[in-house]
């Protein structure tokens, strides 16, 4: 009696499920089972309810390697137009990252580039960046907006964000930046710019059905708490989950603003003070560690960790890939760094990038997991141990990633 489409058997499954009696969720000699692009069984070998191959049209022996859910890239900013490699090299020469946003530089030379860019060049020069992140088995990216600052760029920036899949098989959630730096135009006119952003960037693009969710920066070169609490109050009347870039370079209050919001997320947080870390707890809003843009700055302030473990706030790790603070297309050396920089243990990488990623895009009951009737979004890896994923620098164990139950070339 074939009942399933696919049994992939004697797998090592790092099931990452929540609570689970094992490290990682560790099922040895598992099985898992999918039907329809949905995850139909989860186990060990023995407990399966007959012979394997009277079970699924295909069997595929995975000869003990390990099996974790698709990676989840849940912070980036991939589409954009140009680089700053030019900035990498003032930076050397000792100028610091606000110095040069400041000057005009840093995200407004981003958003020059990105304006001056059409819709298929942008979406030939994000294809790469995507490729490096799917060769190593993620199967779902955030993609923001954020370099285009007027209504026909953010909405651009969003449809090339939203076409990759026409390009790639891939899951992505889009979301609404248009709060991360002011534009020349509005210069002395923060205020008038959020009116803006609030009045038309935000119903336009919710109208063309382009947001998933919002996010803004809150800092000194970016906008103030109350700035962004008028964004958040429109994203709510709109009915849109939202997030923000907080604490990145200041203590500016912007996690407790998230936390009142109950945001998916609070991102980046080196600045968080500790007793900021319950209204996360309480808000349930995960904190996405960035530590490809640490490294990348060379911060030596750790976001509070320990404190996030202590109050059971779930903590997701991201590539933040952008031309300035992060020109990053690996999440797995985001992974190594976390556990490196941020003293965050490989489980907790792990569980970063995949149940607690999920989370933190609102779609935790679809994927990050191994658990029956989530996608089929798999990653196999050719390694002994799940621990060896964050412990490599600069290796890629990946064998085959496994989308909506379909093995890719
Ligand atoms: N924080 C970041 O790390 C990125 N945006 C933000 O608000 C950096 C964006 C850039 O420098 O282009
Ligand atoms: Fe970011």
């Amino acid at each position: 009696m074939t009942t399933w489409d696919t049994i992939w058997t004697n797998a090592q499954l790092a099931t990452l499920i929540a609570g689970a009696s094992t490290p990682y969720g560790l099922i040895e000699y598992g099985a898992l089972a999918s039907k329809d692009g949905k995850i139909t069984w989860v186990g060990a070998i023995k407990d399966l309810p007959g012979p394997a191959d009277t079970l699924a049209r295909t069997v595929v022996d995975l000869n003990g390697a390990l099996v974790t859910p698709g990676l989840i890239d849940c912070h980036t900013h991939l589409v954009y137009g140009g680089n700053r490699a030019r900035e990498f090299e003032e930076r050397l020469h000792g100028k610091s990252y606000a110095e040069i946003a400041r000057a005009g530089g840093g995200i407004l030379s981003t958003v020059r580039a990105t304006r001056d860019a059409s819709e298929d060049a942008l979406v030939e020069n994000t294809l790469p960046r995507l490729d490096s992140l799917i060769n190593e088995g993620v199967t779902t990216i955030e993609i923001k907006s954020g370099y285009g600052l007027d209504c026909d760029n953010e909405l651009k920036m969003l449809r090339v964000a939203r076409r990759l899949v026409e390009h790639r098989t891939i899951n992505i959630k889009t979301t609404l930046l248009a709060a991360h730096a002011l534009p020349s135009e509005y210069k002395g006119r923060a205020d008038d710019y959020i009116t803006l952003v609030c009045e038309e960037i935000l119903p336009a693009a919710h109208a063309a059905n382009l947001v998933d969710a919002v996010d803004g920066f809150c800092e000194t070169i970016g906008f103030t708490t109350a700035q962004i609490e008028r964004v958040f109050e429109k994203a709510t009347t709109l009915g849109l989950n939202v997030k923000l870039h907080a604490e990145q370079l200041s203590d500016q209050g912007g996690a407790k603003l998230a936390a009142r919001y109950h945001a998916l997320s609070a991102d980046h947080l080196e600045y968080l003070a500790v007793g900021d870390v319950q209204a996360l707890a309480e808000a349930n809003t995960v904190a996405v560690m960035l530590p490809g843009a640490f490294y990348a700055l060379q911060e030596t302030k750790v976001p509070p960790i320990d404190a996030f473990r202590k109050a059971g706030v779930d903590m997701a790790v991201a590539t933040d890939c952008n031309p300035g603070s992060s020109p990053l297309t690996s999440l797995l050396l985001a992974m190594n760094m976390a556990a490196t920089q941020f003293r965050m243990t490989p489980e907790e990488a792990l569980s970063g990038v995949t149940r607690h990623a999920a989370t933190a895009l609102g779609i935790g009951d679809e994927t990050g997991t191994l658990a029956i009737g989530k996608t089929a979004d798999l990653a196999i890896w050719s390694t002994e141990h799940p621990s060896e994923l964050t412990y490599n620098i600069g290796f890629n164990p990946l064998k085959t990633r496994i989308f909506a139950g379909v093995a890719q070339p």
